[in-house]
């Protein structure tokens, strides 16, 4: 028996990767990969739940895998892939639909919200939460390393996962558990602290943070971040410090500090200016050699289409075989 925890998660080619993105996900899934099985997904069928350009989609789905393996993620040590080369997650996903109370899905906040901001709702968005659950649970992950909210999601995962193994009167599918960071989890657009940085309103301008962003970009959001009229350089839960306590989150995050360490940092600071430019140029640092490397992956484009089907035809020898046990126990008469 393999003692190796699996960890799975996933990430839409949705915008432009942000500091959200590095910092609530990728960073963590590259700092664990070297002790676990790793399955690291690049969901472009999620990212269909809302219109998008076809074009656009195609170009950020490679880009987005280079950005990846450039924040460090090793395809010796990880399976990466595009969740559309394995038509597993697709069918797993109608399987579960047919066992998934609709109820459930009414009650997910992100549904809610994000369908408050679309005219025409499609089916996809409600249903997206299911075919998340087929991505993890046909890999029978462990850990679902994800930000603050996509807590909810991975519960439902669960939900869906149990529900199967009561129905079906068998432990068939390993229950899966998030895992959120304990710093990092949430960060917020720099322009409206109350708000979560999103890749999909990133084109709103000094809201968030891309890792390809220009520097001068990045450090003229940052000067604008919005903050509050004190000067207190310290973490705190009051609302109105909600811009401060982000930036200090993102230096902690990055540091990976204590908060006692992180407030001495800035004991010498002057004035909130200081703090914003010296946030910012401890991204831009941080983000210059990711850059670096992300140029020289897509200058050979023919070789990341090799690693990613690679990563495909490693992920569909997990996937298929669970697929089809899942099909059989559900009474579907598989092809001889
Ligand atoms: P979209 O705006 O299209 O929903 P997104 O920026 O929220 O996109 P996703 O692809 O949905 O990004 O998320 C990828 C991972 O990044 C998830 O684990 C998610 O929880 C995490 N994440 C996204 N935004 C943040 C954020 N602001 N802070 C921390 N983690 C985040
Ligand atoms: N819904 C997630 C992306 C996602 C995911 C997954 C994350 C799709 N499938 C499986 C973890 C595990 C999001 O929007 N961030």
């Amino acid at each position: 028996m393999n003692e190796k925890r699996v960890v799975f998660s996933g990430i839409q080619p949705s915008g432009d990767f942000t500091l959200g993105n590095y910092l609530g996900a990728v960073q963590n899934w590259v700092r664990d990969q070297a002790e676990k099985i790793n399955y690291f997904c690049i969901v472009d069928l999620h990212t269909l739940t809302v219109p998008q350009d076809p074009v656009q989609l195609r170009e950020r789905t490679r880009s987005l895998a280079a950005i990846l393996l450039a924040a460090g993620i090793d395809p010796d040590k990880c399976t990466l892939f595009i969740q559309s080369h394995v038509t597993a997650h697709a069918e797993a996903s109608w399987l579960l639909n047919c066992i998934t109370p609709l109820g459930w899905l009414y009650r997910m906040t992100q549904f809610k919200d994000k369908s408050q901001k679309q005219e025409s709702v499609l089916t996809g968005l409600l249903d997206y939460p299911v075919l998340m659950a087929g991505d993890i649970i046909l890999y029978d992950a462990h850990e679902v390393p994800v930000g603050d909210d996509q807590k909810q999601h991975v519960e439902l995962a669960r939900d869906i996962a149990q529900r199967f193994n009561h129905l079906y009167e068998q432990p068939f599918f390993v229950v899966p558990e998030p895992f959120i960071p304990k710093v990092g989890a949430r960060v917020m657009g720099l322009d409206n602290p109350s708000n979560k940085m999103s890749k999909s309103f990133a084109h709103i301008r000094g809201h968030a943070v891309g890792l390809l962003d220009d520097p001068k970009e990045i450090m003229r959001s940052f000067k604008r971040a919005k903050t509050d009229s004190g000067n207190d350089i310290i973490f705190s839960d009051e609302p109105e410090k909600a811009g401060v306590n982000n930036l200090l989150g993102i230096y902690r995050s990055i540091t990976q500090k204590t908060k006692e360490a992180v407030e001495a940092d800035f004991a010498d600071a002057r004035g909130y200016g200081d703090l914003k430019v010296r946030v910012g140029e401890l991204v831009i640092e941080t983000f210059a050699p990711i850059k670096a490397r992300y140029e020289s992956i897509m200058a050979d484009p023919a070789e990341l289409d090799k690693l990613l089907a690679r990563g495909a035809d490693q992920a569909r020898q997990v996937a298929q075989p669970k697929l089809d046990q899942m099909k059989e126990i559900m009474g579907l008469v598989l092809p001889r």
